[in-house]
């Protein structure tokens, strides 16, 4: 009798701390900049269903969309002191926090997709996620914002003449601004969430981002220039804070950058879908778009600031990245 009910206390317990193991899920809040039906949107969907997938449910990634949690660099900040688990970023404010990374921002630096892809998956890529770890952040892996383009609501952009006096909206990120001052733009930092708003008021005449943000943010409703400049490839990367990874069992930081692997190709089909279909659906909305327009120009234009970018990055390091190895 006495065994029986022994066993029965055993079973009962053991189903307990089963039942009580499987529904201690811990949830991590993931914030992105841009509304979910975008690239980053896709990245960090997938994430959670890979995560949900390969923890067993014990990890739940929850997903905040269009800065909902704060601007990419609030994001950043929040994930540093851990009042954020995650989030999906472009390296727009990252200077803020690792400063040499500003050369990521160089315009021109990558040539396309595929170079920018293979170097930052490559050794020098990864050797950069590692510079995250000591300001308290985890750096999963590079993903992609894109490369970016010019819209404004003035006048038809061909040449870096056109852009003169033109006042442009750009990321907080000291690389672009001098940048496109040696374009004879009025730079304007201001987070991703205002902009909208500021086209529409004419606070700003315009902005620069990759199709996919152009898309996701709907701008063709405030914009009615776009030039395909292609000037400035804009990576992305998913990170977490530096305590929480470094509380993950072994097998479950695997499991996270298995998940970020699988994050980051669905990113990258999402930009070449709307960089494949982006341009036709931006005219269907109104607007008019310039697509062949010479970059060496652009480039030419840049030369007086690409010798000061040489000084502050130093020569080899640029040398690199544009030879991706
Ligand atoms: O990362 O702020 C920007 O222009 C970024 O491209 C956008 O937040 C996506």
């Amino acid at each position: 009798m006495f065994a029986f009910r022994t066993t029965g206390l055993a079973l009962a317990a053991a189903m307990l701390t089963a039942a009580g193991a499987a529904s201690a899920q811990t949830v991590y809040k993931m914030n992105i900049s841009v509304p979910q039906n975008s690239h980053y949107g896709v990245a960090v969907d997938t994430f959670a269903a890979e995560i949900e997938k390969r923890t067993g449910g014990r990890y739940k990634i929850q997903n905040f969309y269009a800065s909902a949690l704060g601007n990419e660099r609030e994001a950043i900040e929040a994930v540093q002191l851990g009042t954020l688990d995650m989030a999906m970023s472009s390296t727009g404010p990252v200077p803020n926090f690792v400063p040499e990374l500003a050369i990521l921002d160089i315009p021109f630096l990558f040539r396309d997709y595929a170079h920018a892809r293979s170097t930052l998956d490559g050794p020098i890529g990864q050797e950069m996620l590692k510079k995250f770890e000591p300001v308290g952040i985890k750096a999963l892996a590079w993903g992609e914002n894109g490369f970016r383009h010019m819209t404004n609501s003035k006048h038809a952009v061909r040449t870096p003449e056109d852009l003169k006096g033109l006042k442009l909206r750009t990321m907080e990120n000291p690389t672009h601004m001098q940048a496109y001052k040696g374009f004879g733009i009025i730079p304007t930092p201001m987070a991703i969430s205002e902009v909208f708003t500021a086209l529409q008021q004419g606070t700003v005449d315009g902005q620069e981002n990759p199709i996919s943000v152009i898309q996701s943010w709907k701008f063709d409703q405030v914009q009615k220039h776009l030039t395909l400049t292609g000037h400035v490839y804009s990576p992305a990367f998913i990170m977490m804070n530096k305590g929480l990874w470094d509380g993950l069992s072994d097998a479950d930081k695997q499991h996270f950058l298995d998940a970020a692997k699988v994050a980051v190709k669905a990113n990258r089909d999402r930009i070449d879908a709307d960089e494949k279909n982006g341009v036709a659906y931006l005219r269907s909305k109104g607007m008019e778009v310039i697509d062949d327009v010479d970059r060496t120009k652009f480039q030419e234009a840049l030369a007086p600031v690409f010798a000061e970018f040489s000084k502050k990055f130093g020569e080899e390091n640029i040398r690199r990245l544009r030879e991706g190895k």
